[in-house]
């Protein structure tokens, strides 16, 4: 054999073993014995074997779903069984014995599934479909079992809540990627929070219903979660309200209950309160119904960057919550990865096993990103400290199955967890016949950009070379890049016009399109600095592609980028700009843009504007919580990003914002989210030389929108700033803040 022919067949051979059907099953299943070489066509039928009980219901459902017929006849047969089954006795050593674990195994003339429990079957039969996924089996065996009890999500985010239809298919993907939590909560669903004493209207409610069939029939915990600490008062007739609301959701089938007291302030955050009405519902409710899971509850002090230790809110909780009630965790802060430091720090106070509430891939505190990278940076270690492992996802249901699909491999089989891997599989489950377009899009969006939270992930990572060749006038490097960005712009369009996974198209469209336009103004601005040192204007191949065209062509696109980001027109509802490649791509093509443009300048004696995007304004704060919180400009309107979170502004904490040219006030209006919170701020503008002041007032005591005093119209001034001046912290939301200038 001639080297060339034998690297090719070398190749197939590695090509076989990378598609041997077991590695298409996610989560990685925890013990296989295969060839990774015997693949066997399915058969067009099999013939089902099992104890009479195990032909109906969701776990024989599912198994339905396969392709194979289901005949008499047929000379393949599949054998179903959870312990103590007659059709399975003969597997009773071979059932891992620990809850929702399975064996199975598979040969050219039959499969065997034996659960340890009916969930353990059930996920076998998905690791079934799963390896059938290109039609064909792998002989093997495999014996499998979640390393952590609770796997799913919460939706729990600010911003428009999932649909109905994005619910139903999520249920159906936590199914299939064998997770079986989902805790209803979101923040913008009235009926969960501001008012969580009143039903569902009948509409509302007949969805809930329908969900929490959908869920049973993919073996996943619908958990129904109320937000009541915003007003609740500790008395009876609350008290009352809640279990009766528990009542009416249970009526729709709700069979699993958490109580949120996330993001408030006040008298409802009393851990002493908390945990009387929590074990008050555990007895009088729980308990008393006998077929109600565990109850569920969001602490307020819930990441250990808030807890106050003095004040001793988790211990509290820990020694007073009845056993069994589970306590969850975000981990350091707001948005951390978890670790075991982490989980040590908090089982030891909360004297239980946290329930970790991991807030990614959510985009609620960064809403001009779209978050498609894997997730990562989880400890895997941490397996035996967690009691359950929920991601909070982006409002994007379908986007999110991509970092949804690693939180499920991650969960199930901790220690293999290979999250680069896992990314690739998740791209191929969610959009199969373009995911290669899908793959080179989502490297551009993964990163979250300066945030509130502090909270980055890795992006671009691929490009750092190439781009710092580019940067050196490496031609070769320049090349490269403009490759890079011709793929983006190729990508772009095949996803445009993609009809597979419409939800997800719809979802990602404003940042495919703005992924356009950057691809647009890396090809020219690369080209640009391929030019830019020829003495002259001209181009070999063009008259037209001249360095003057393509310096004009990328301000345009600067420009149009600029524009699309301020269209309202052209985004979701609550979302604010669109931005891609934000971490090494734009800011890469930025610099590239100002360097060619300044050697032309020099070489041609020529002064074009050099600044490729700037941001004229500048935020810093002595109050943590704000400092980090990134200025827009959208037209005439100056936005700070809103925090979501409660802040504690200190006494006297200022929050000041710097312009590099002196503006001149149109209007002003912000939102601390509270009732007379204008009298504890003062608001002054740096104007000539000295600071002046601005009176702060609300239109009616019911309003928590803040309003300046008449004097700001007009004002000319270079900076502001905002202080507490109540002599006291002050608990706020900060919502929005924006003026208008002229
Ligand atoms: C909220 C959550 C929000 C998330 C990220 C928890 C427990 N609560 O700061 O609703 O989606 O952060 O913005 C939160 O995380 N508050």
């Amino acid at each position: 054999m001639n080297k060339k022919i034998l690297t090719l067949s070398l190749m197939l051979m590695a090509g076989l073993g990378a598609t041997a059907q077991v590695s298409l099953v996610n989560p990685v299943p925890q013990e296989v014995t295969t060839t990774g070489t015997e693949l066997i066509e399915a058969p067009a039928e099999w013939k089902i074997n099992a104890d009479k009980k195990r032909l109906t219901g969701y776990v024989y459902d599912a198994l339905l779903t396969a392709s194979p017929e289901v005949a008499k006849k047929a000379d393949f047969k599949v054998t179903i069984g959870v312990r103590g089954d007659s059709k399975v006795s003969k597997y009773k050593k071979n059932i891992p014995a620990k809850a929702e674990g399975y064996f199975m195994k598979v040969t050219d003339k039959e499969v065997v599934i034996a659960g340890n429990d009916e969930k353990g079957l059930y996920y076998g039969v998905q690791t079934l479909l799963g390896m059938m996924g290109e039609g064909k089996l792998e002989a093997c065996t495999i014996t499998d079992w979640p390393d952590v009890p609770f796997r799913g999500t919460v939706e729990g985010f600010y911003g428009t809540p999932w649909s109905h239809e994005a619910r139903k298919s999520q249920l159906e993907f936590y199914g299939r990627n064998k997770m079986n939590v989902y805790i209803y909560g979101p923040k913008d669903d009235p009926w969960h929070r501001d008012k969580w004493r009143e039903p569902y209207p009948e509409a509302e409610a007949n969805r809930i219903a329908e969900l929490v069939k959908v869920a049973n029939a993919n073996g996943v915990n619908f958990y129904w979660a109320i937000h009541p600490g915003v007003d609740i008062k500790w008395n009876d007739e609350d008290r009352d309200k809640l279990i009766a609301k528990f009542e009416v959701m249970y009526e729709l089938g709700v069979r699993s209950f958490a109580v949120f007291f996330d993001d408030i302030w006040g008298e409802g955050t009393k851990a002493d309160k908390q945990a009387a009405l929590l074990n008050y519902i555990d007895d009088n409710f729980v308990k008393a119904k006998k077929d109600v899971a565990p109850l569920i509850l969001c602490p307020t002090e819930y990441n250990k960057g808030w807890a106050n230790e003095e004040k001793g809110y988790l211990r509290t909780l820990g020694k007073e919550l009845n056993e069994g009630i589970e306590v969850m965790w975000t981990g350091n802060s707001v948005v951390a990865c978890i670790d075991k430091p982490t989980m040590e720090w908090i089982n030891e106070r909360i004297q239980r096993k946290g329930y970790i509430w991991l807030n990614f891939p959510v985009n609620d505190f960064v809403r001009d990103l779209i978050l498609m990278g894997p997730a990562y940076g989880n400890g895997l270690d941490i397996a035996g400290d967690v009691s359950g492992f929920v991601s909070n996802p982006m409002e994007y249901a379908e986007t999110s199955k991509i970092s949804l699909y690693g939180i499920a491999d991650y969960c199930w089989n901790m220690e293999a967890y290979d999250y680069q891997s896992n990314w690739e599989k998740s791209l191929k489950d969610i959009l199969p016949g373009n995911y290669k377009a899908l793959r080179v899009f989502a490297l551009y969006n993964k990163d979250l950009g300066p945030n509130g939270h502090g909270f980055r992930r890795e992006e671009g990572e691929e490009l750092k070379e190439i781009a710092e060749g580019a940067l050196d006038g490496n031609q070769f490097a320049l090349a490269m890049l403009n490759v890079a960005c011709n793929e983006l712009e190729i990508a772009c369009d095949l996803l445009l016009t993609d009809t597979e996974n419409p939800q997800l198209i719809h979802e990602i469209r404003p940042w495919v399109i703005q992924g356009k336009n950057l691809a647009a103004y890396g090809k020219a601005v690369t080209t640009m600095n391929l030019l830019a040192t020829a003495k002259d204007n001209g181009s070999a191949t063009s008259q037209f592609i001249n360095f003057e065209n393509l310096y004009k062509q990328a301000r345009s696109l600067q420009k149009q980028m600029f524009d699309f980001e301020n269209d309202k027109t052209q985004r979701h509802p609550y979302q604010i700009g669109t931005k891609v490649g934000t971490k090494v791509m734009l800011p890469t093509l930025n610099a590239l843009f100002t360097k060619a443009t300044e050697t032309y300048n020099k070489l041609n004696g020529k002064s074009l504007d050099t600044t490729a995007e700037y941001n004229p304004f500048k935020l810093t704060s002595s109050v943590t919580q704000l400092a980090m919180l990134p200025v827009k400009l959208n037209g005439d309107v100056v936005e700070i990003a809103s925090a979501l979170e409660v802040i504690n502004w200190q006494a006297g904490g200022e929050l000041l914002l710097e312009s590099e040219k002196a503006i001149t006030f149109q209007g002003m209006d912000f939102n601390m989210g509270v009732k007379g919170a204008a009298q504890h701020f003062r608001l002054e503008l740096f104007v000539d030389g000295a600071w002046r002041e601005v009176a702060l007032l609300h239109y009616s005591e019911d309003d928590t929108v803040i309003h300046t005093g008449n004097e700001l119209g007009g004002m000319t001034a270079t900076k502001l700033r905002i202080t507490n001046n109540s002599g006291e912290e002050q608990k706020v939301f900060f919502k929005n803040f924006r003026f208008i200038r002229r």
